[in-house]
């Protein structure tokens, strides 16, 4: 764990790095840990189950502030035949980001804070008829061990910072986000060897948890319909996009 030592403040009030971790490492931890508590919290009261398909369920909440929608939305999905790394190492890196994303004009990574956390500046596309979205987020890639049996939890999380590369220009809009992929690997009826694991063997419990905030005025209906449609889409999309991409490598664990 990061203790409070290993931060300073400047006078205008920002983190510097001291002893090797970056600015936003105390910021990172955080977030992370929020959402590994979170995602274990059961779904009751307030919660909606929006679509269903195969083993995919897509829950709500239906949320205002200032009457922008900000619903909180979480995935439940589990797949055949990947691993929580494979799945989290192809939603985390840059190159392949294009190739699954379908609601992007571009992306790119404007700095680099560790090994496994990047800052991407975003363009999204336009959602007619409201104005253009961008968003500017450190992303953050974790293996958790939870004990020497178990398979470790793989995470990726997305969450919105400001960037001195990054200036908001107006018209633009820039999205509020809060993002995780969280994914367990499950391996069913464990040969002996390790080594015999086969992909037909393996299924990786995934859950997508996303607090968005449009980031000005759209009306409600329009951001929940768009939002009922895509998110399913994007899951279906870079589900199989990861089951095509890993199909004839070898596991990655
Ligand atoms: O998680 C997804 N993609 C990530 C990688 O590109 C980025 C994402 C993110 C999003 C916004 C800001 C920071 C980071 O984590 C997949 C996202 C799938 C998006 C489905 C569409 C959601 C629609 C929400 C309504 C927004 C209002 C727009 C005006 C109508």
């Amino acid at each position: 764990t990061i203790n409070e030592a290993t931060f300073a403040a400047t006078s205008n009030g920002e983190n510097i790095s001291v002893k090797g971790k970056h600015r936003l490492a105390n910021d990172v931890e955080r977030v992370v840990q929020e959402h590994l508590t979170y995602v274990r919290e059961e779904m009751c009261d307030g919660w909606d189950l929006i679509h269903e398909e195969g083993k995919m369920k897509v829950y709500r909440r239906e949320v205002e502030e200032n009457g922008i929608v900000v619903d909180p939305l979480k995935i439940f999905h589990s797949i055949q035949g990947v691993t929580g790394h494979e799945i989290c190492h192809y939603f985390w890196e840059y190159q392949y980001r294009m190739e699954w994303e379908t609601t992007l004009d571009s992306t790119k990574i404007i700095e680099a804070l560790d090994q496994d956390t990047v800052i991407f500046f975003q363009m999204h596309k336009r959602v007619w008829p409201t104005a253009q979205r961008d968003s500017c987020f450190w992303s953050h890639i974790r293996c958790i061990s939870n004990s020497e049996e178990d398979q470790p939890t793989w995470l990726v999380v997305n969450y919105t910072t400001p960037h001195p590369l990054a200036p908001i220009k107006p018209p633009q809009v820039r999205l509020i986000a809060n993002v995780a992929m969280i994914c367990e690997t499950i391996i069913n009826e464990p040969p002996l060897n390790p080594k015999d694991i086969k992909r037909e063997n393996i299924q990786c419990k995934l859950a997508y948890v996303a607090f968005v905030n449009p980031g000005g005025w759209v009306p409600s209906a329009a951001v929940r319909n768009v939002a009922k449609r895509e998110y399913p889409r994007f899951l279906r999309r870079f589900t199989s996009y990861v089951i095509e991409q890993t199909r004839d490598k070898p596991i990655l664990f």
